[in-house]
């Protein structure tokens, strides 16, 4: 099997920013292994539970969302084409551009579900690499095209790479024996009209009645059945090799109805990333591609899934 830096070498020939695509993917790479060792370790290093304070988001911050920001910091930090970072843990941008006047963003979700930590229910990682010209903080609010590299890590059964640089989809496996990210699923292509159905039903009483309603008859009328594991990255690992459709709408009350999902190290990575596979996406009810970012901890709604069962939604909307 093909190890990611060899699978690398190839891809990115011919890329002008081949070796500085190469040298942020391994160093995503490397932070994957990291985190991968922490969590399955993670109730015998004490690293469940509440780390004792609140995020950007009001969220209460687990230890392990510290420790693996503290990860993702220190390891893509250091990176020579890295000048900024942004986190779902850090309430301001970080600086890490030691004078150099341009370069790339990474923003991420160091660990995201959250809530099946304590559990041992699949987590994740998630990024989004931008190019910068050296104007660090507006220049994470680059539309979802803008995206040179994207993608997730996912600590479950098994631990998995999925990553796109532009030009299709691939998953690498983390093999514990020698410790490689090894070449699992090239070109991931998201079967249509197939898979599950994911969102959260707690959602349908809490969203604008009508779309609740194209929410309720997606399943009625695909008659396919419904999974939902709480976190982002695994629901969309699964509808991106299963197909189907994964959900968080805006929820709230009549005149007042908000996004949970982020868009900067959230909805649009994935987002980009089930686009790049065939699927569809829509944020704020809006094709992926026409969202203007606005803000650096913007929430939005999140609506994606193979081009089937979408243009089942839309025309259900
Ligand atoms: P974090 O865990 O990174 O805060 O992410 C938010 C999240 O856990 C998503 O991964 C998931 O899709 C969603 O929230 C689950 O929310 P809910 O418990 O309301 O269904």
């Amino acid at each position: 099997m093909k190890t990611l830096s060899h699978y690398l070498l190839e891809h990115l020939k011919g890329y002008e920013n081949q070796r500085e695509l190469d040298l942020i993917i391994s160093d995503i790479a490397d932070l994957g292994k990291k985190i991968s060792h922490e969590v399955q370790r993670s109730g015998l290093l004490d690293l469940h539970g509440a780390a004792g304070g609140q995020n950007v988001h009001d969220d209460e911050v687990q230890k392990l969302d510290e420790r693996t920001n503290d990860l993702a910091k220190e390891i893509l930090g250091v990176n020579e084409h890295i000048i900024g970072l942004a986190s779902e843990e850090e309430e301001d941008v970080v600086d890490v551009s030691d004078g150099k006047k341009s370069g790339y963003l990474a923003a991420f979700d160091p660990l995201d579900g959250s809530s099946n930590i304590d559990t041992n229910m699949p987590v994740g990682t998630i990024f989004s690499i931008l190019p910068s010209t050296g104007d660090i903080k507006n220049d994470f609010l680059q539309p979802s095209g803008a995206q040179v590299a994207a993608g997730y890590i996912l600590y479950s059964s098994s631990t998995v790479l999925v990553f796109s640089v532009g030009s299709g989809v691939h998953e690498f496996t983390l093999d514990p024996d020698s410790g490689d990210f090894l070449l699992t699923n090239e070109n991931i292509t998201i079967p249509e009209n197939a898979g599950y159905i994911a969102y959260n039903p707690y959602v349908l009483p809490n969203m604008p009645e009508d779309r609740a309603e194209a929410y309720r008859q997606l399943v009625l009328q695909t008659g396919r059945s419904m999974r939902y594991v709480g976190a982002m990255v695994a629901d969309v690992h699964r509808t991106l090799l299963k197909g189907g459709f994964f959900a968080y709408p805006s929820v709230g009350s009549k005149g007042n109805y908000k996004g949970k999902l982020r868009l900067q190290y959230e909805a649009k990575p994935l987002g980009w990333l089930m686009e790049q596979a065939g699927g569809k996406t829509l944020l704020d009810g809006l094709a992926i591609s026409e969202l203007e970012p606005k803000e650096l901890h913007q929430k939005v709604s999140v609506e994606m899934g193979d081009a089937g069962v979408m243009k089942l939604f839309e025309k259900l909307l």
